[in-house]
């Protein structure tokens, strides 16, 4: 079957024909269908929520923001976009980025090939007419040349399973599915079981409102302060003043935001003093950068040892109960191997009587039952509970629908043993599908607005190129996949990421193959690699004409 840059619906089979079905309207997806569309392409975007906006879009808990700085986690590719658009804050709250995100729907007309309300349940490859299936859960049936995941890297929430759950008689919410009209905690008593990013981001905001707010801690995470504020309009100015500049240290730099090069320095060979001088000033700075002040955190265990421990004092230096501060001082982990948390006023806010800390580790949780939390030792009696336990992180999203693609070839058969792509960008066996941000690539350890332009400005140019000369299909062989999983998992054993129980490596999910998933080789030498690929007749990929 030829597919027409024209949308035909054909009344006799009621199926709809694109160029390139996109799942997921959030900021990959919105991107993806802006570029398909110079193309000339026919493509349309499938959306589970009620609107664009993806992970900023689910995620309204109280006190969710953004921990890369605003103008750094912003799109890169209109400037009028850029220069028109003033963020207020530091680091933008969540309600900011999705008023950003509807202004670019609107500025680009993206809505008009979006589908809301409706979610993508089957993809399956059919060899006879090189197009992909795709049904959704709507009854709607779409043939589509290319089939493109914008689905998220932390799109599907880790589902709560404790012992007596529904029990429980009072309201529960989960940060990654926060209602929309939000929530009143006035004067109620609110458990929040989970201490990761979305945790401590929202545990000072529900203390401002709740009477009492019990935490519930298995492992604490290192958070390091945002230092947030209104933006200065002198640092907008003279960001936008080297616009060019700045977007092109983004390009090059390790983790796609300009702080996020290491230093020069190593912590084992500076001395003391000095040592204590810079991680200070990287605290004084805020957010990441204390995770780059030298450039052997993540690797060597000593120097590791030496930031961990300049964060475990300032944490005694804020909690004021030495007990409590004990219990927030991460132990068993390299500092920064879970995902560094940003916060504003966490530790600050166990100083206040109406917070309190459980540990899980010394008193496991036993049971929810129909009025609070039971652990082994005590009782814990609240109107409402928080489940801020995180997410099916990488491939959770494409778990859930129904992929197939060469031969019958199940995504789920294929990725029995964890996720295998090349590049993050393709999966052997699945022609014409791509992973926008997919395991294997930079992705989460990234600033995602950067990888995700990377990978949506890399696809446009092989899907033009494709067009151009006739080719029908792409797709990676074995033997560079298999490369390319090696080397990932190579490089990261060179760090110290693996050596805890992240959702990295998928940890945080029961029966979950232990992998680490994202690319560890830094943003600048990733897009370095898929540069060099492409110029080199997309090395390491089968392409086949019509
Ligand atoms: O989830 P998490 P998150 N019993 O998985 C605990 C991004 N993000 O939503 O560590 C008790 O980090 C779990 O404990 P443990 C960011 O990339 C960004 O907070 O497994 N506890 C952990 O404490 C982040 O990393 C921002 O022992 C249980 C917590 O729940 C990612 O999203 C803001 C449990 C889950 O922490 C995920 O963050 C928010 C159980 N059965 C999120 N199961 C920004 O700032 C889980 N836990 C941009």
């Amino acid at each position: 079957m030829t597919v027409t840059s024209t949308q035909a619906r054909s009344a006799e089979t009621a199926t709809t024909v694109l160029d390139a079905v996109i799942i997921g309207a959030g900021i990959s997806g919105m991107y993806m269908l802006h570029r398909l569309r110079a193309l000339g392409l026919k493509a349309r975007v499938y959306e589970a929520g009620t609107d664009v906006g993806g992970t900023w879009y689910w995620n309204r808990y109280p006190g969710a923001r953004v921990d890369i700085e605003s103008q750094e986690y912003s799109y890169s590719f209109s400037e009028e976009l850029e220069r028109e658009w003033k963020w207020s804050e530091r680091y933008a709250a969540q309600p900011e980025i999705l008023r950003y995100l509807n202004h670019v729907a609107e500025r680009f007309d993206l809505r008009r090939d979006m589908v809301f309300n409706t979610r993508i349940a089957s993809a399956h490859f059919d060899e006879a007419s090189n197009t992909w299936q795709v049904a959704t859960d709507t009854g709607e049936q779409i043939t589509a040349r290319f089939c493109i995941a914008a689905t998220g890297c932390l799109s599907v929430p880790n589902e709560p399973r404790f012992e007596g759950q529904d029990r429980f008689t009072g309201p529960t919410y989960h940060t990654g599915r926060w209602p929309h009209e939000g929530v009143d905690f006035t004067g109620k008593r609110v458990a929040v079981i989970g201490t990761g990013s979305s945790a401590i981001q929202s545990i000072p905001q529900i203390a401002q409102q709740a009477s009492e707010v019990y935490v519930f801690q298995r492992t604490p995470n290192y958070s390091v302060p945002a230092h947030n504020g209104p933006i200065n309009p002198a640092v907008t100015e003279g960001w936008l003043a080297s616009r060019e500049e700045n977007r092109q240290l983004q390009k090059v730099s390790r983790a796609g935001f300009i702080f996020s090069n290491p230093g020069g320095l190593l912590a084992t060979q500076t001395g003391d003093n000095e040592r204590r001088e810079v991680f200070e000033s990287r605290w004084a700075q805020g957010g990441f950068s204390v995770q780059s002040a030298f450039a052997d955190i993540g690797v060597d265990p000593v120097a590791n040892a030496m930031a961990a421990e300049f964060a475990a004092d300032k944490i005694r230096e804020i909690v004021k109960d030495p007990e409590t501060a004990e219990k927030l001082v991460p132990k068993g982990y390299p500092f920064g191997a879970k995902r560094l948390c940003v916060d504003t006023g966490y530790y600050e806010v166990f100083n206040q009587d109406h917070v309190h800390l459980i540990d899980l580790r010394e008193t496991p949780l036993t049971t929810i039952t129909e009025t609070g939390v039971e652990t082994t030792e005590a009782g814990f009696e609240v109107d409402a509970i928080v489940f801020a336990i995180g997410f099916d992180a990488m491939t959770g999203a494409l778990s859930k629908i129904d992929i197939t693609g060469r031969e019958g070839l199940s995504l789920t058969q294929a990725w029995a043993e964890g996720p295998k792509t090349y590049l993050g960008l393709m999966i052997t066996g699945f022609p014409n599908f791509f992973t926008i941000t997919g395991p294997g690539s930079p992705s989460v350890l990234s600033n995602m607005i950067v990888s995700i332009e990377q990978h949506v400005d890399w696809l446009t140019d092989l899907i033009g190129y494709m067009t151009g000369v006739g080719i029908a299909l792409i797709e990676p062989t074995l033997e560079s996949q298999n490369a390319w999983v090696d080397h990932v998992n190579e490089i990261a054993g060179h760090t110290l990421y693996t050596q805890a129980n992240s959702w990295y490596l998928g940890a945080n999910i029961p029966g979950k193959p232990r992998v680490f998933m994202p690319y560890i080789g830094g943003v600048g030498a990733y897009r370095e690699l898929c540069t060099a690929v492409a110029a080199n007749g997309y090395m390491g990929f089968k392409l086949r004409r019509a």
